[in-house]
């Protein structure tokens, strides 16, 4: 391992957490570069079960640095919430820094998230309401507020408070809200700032001399390929960019200094909120695979939504991340199907496509055209081996490898630490 982009493949809740801890036992630095606590990574470290929102997963290696980089956006009462629960536990939370130039979230961008939601009705995207798209807008609108100006308080609260005061204005006027309460605000934030700027940091500079120094750094994605800002299914994406680009803009090296793109691909396929999901199964076959697979935010709690695998997806991922090999997860919740499915193409009118299309209104017609595969009832969880799973559950793998045109490296059969296999 060098320098290793983790990505997910999909609509994010891939399993990249674990396979992020897996990697970061041996990692130098873990960083994280885009997206907020909008993100729910679940660890599981022997019997104990962690979620982490926005603390990098190799928050659980006492050797690693864990960096929140620059393009972050950090909700200082998210973090030290973290933090204490941390440090109930026993973990050290003394390796993480918080970039000086990640945007802050305040408590305006939360409420215009709930009622922009509220106002948008049918058409709403299904956000965390965690605050996430509203600072991503003031960080393009040259008036958002980052992490380390909080060390210039006097200036710091001159802005603050006219931010308050204009989406105030946002809040009462445009969506007959009530307005928040500024001296609340100001106060809160001089304590998260104590409490804050001890994180701080030049992190670029951290991960760019790990880089140089040839140590193991971990680029932690959050969120999935088909939630980007660009590439995902526009309007319902998240305000960043998960894939492996906006990796070296968010942490501070350079596209070329990123060695690996290790894509994370869910053994079917999720997707929380609104929007387009071909393969989607509102029937009883996606209820089985939401309870088997747990299927439920680790952040809000809301059921996910379940389908097959659809390799028009996983493609078109391999691609947009110059992905160099795959981690196919949750592969034991699909045992004990008769038969399972992968989605090779898309039936539109009179095609088929087999490239994933821009358009809203041409991915609503379309139908997924199937590959029917042979399960298998043995239980995966135990499985140490590639050579040990069952031929049936090889024979999917390898044509998911075919399709993507990439290895699949590690197969992971469980939660645990211990129910991965990984291939040579
Ligand atoms: P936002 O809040 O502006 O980023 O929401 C925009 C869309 O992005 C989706 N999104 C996610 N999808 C899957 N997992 C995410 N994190 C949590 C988790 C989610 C949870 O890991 O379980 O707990 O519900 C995540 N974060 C954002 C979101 O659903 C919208 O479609
Ligand atoms: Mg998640």
């Amino acid at each position: 391992m060098a320098t290793v982009v983790i990505v997910g493949a999909q609509w994010g809740d891939e399993g990249k957490g674990k396979v992020i801890d897996y990697l970061a036992r041996e990692a130098d630095v873990v960083v994280r570069a885009q997206g907020g606590n909008n993100a729910g990574h679940t660890v599981v470290v022997g019997d104990k079960k962690y979620a982490l929102h926005l603390i990098p997963s190799g928050v659980l290696n006492p050797n690693a640095l864990n960096i929140i980089g620059n393009g972050v956006v950090f909700d200082p009462e998210g973090f030290l919430k973290e933090i204490e629960g941390l440090k109930k536990d026993g973990i050290a939370t003394d390796r993480i820094k918080v970039s000086e130039r990640a945007h802050l979230i305040f408590p305006y961008h939360k409420e215009i998230d709930r009622l922009s939601e509220e106002a948008l009705g049918d058409m709403k995207i299904g956000t965390t309401k965690k605050g996430i798209g509203p600072c991503y807008m003031d960080k393009v609108e040259r008036i958002g507020l980052r992490v380390g100006d909080m060390e210039d308080w006097d200036r710091f609260e001159a802005h603050l408070r006219s931010n308050i005061q204009r989406k105030n204005d946002i809040i009462v006027k445009l969506y007959g809200g009530s307005p928040l309460a500024v001296d609340a605000i100001v106060a809160d934030y001089k304590g998260y700032a104590e409490q804050v700027l001890p994180f701080v940091a030049d992190t670029g500079i951290l991960v760019h001399e790990a880089v140089v120094e040839s140590k193991k750094v971990l680029l932690e994605g959050a969120q999935g390929t088909m939630l980007d800002v660009d590439y995902g299914t526009y309007p319902y994406v998240t305000s960043s960019h998960p894939v492996s680009g906006g990796f070296s803009v968010g942490s501070g090296i350079g596209p070329n200094q990123i060695e690996e793109v290790l894509g994370i691909a869910k053994a079917y396929t999720t997707r929380v909120g609104m929007g387009p999901f071909v393969t989607e199964l509102n029937d009883e076959v996606g209820n089985a695979i939401r309870v088997k697979g747990n299927e439920f935010g680790t952040t809000t709690g809301r059921a996910r939504r379940c389908g097959w695998l659809d390799a028009v997806v996983l493609r078109y991922s391999a691609r947009i991340n110059g992905m160099t090999s795959v981690a196919l997860m949750l592969l034991d919740v699909l045992g004990g199907f008769e038969e399972i499915k992968i989605c090779t193409g898309y039936r539109y009118k009179d095609e088929i496509l087999e490239e994933y299309p821009a358009k809203l209104s041409v991915l609503e017609a379309c139908e997924p055209v199937y590959e029917t595969f042979e399960g298998w009832q043995e239980d995966l969880s135990t499985v140490t081996s590639y050579d040990a799973l069952p031929e049936n559950a090889k024979r999917y793998i390898e044509r998911i490898e075919a399709l993507m045109g990439i290895p699949v490296k590690i197969v992971s059969v469980g939660p645990k630490r211990d129910q991965t296999i990984v291939r040579d």
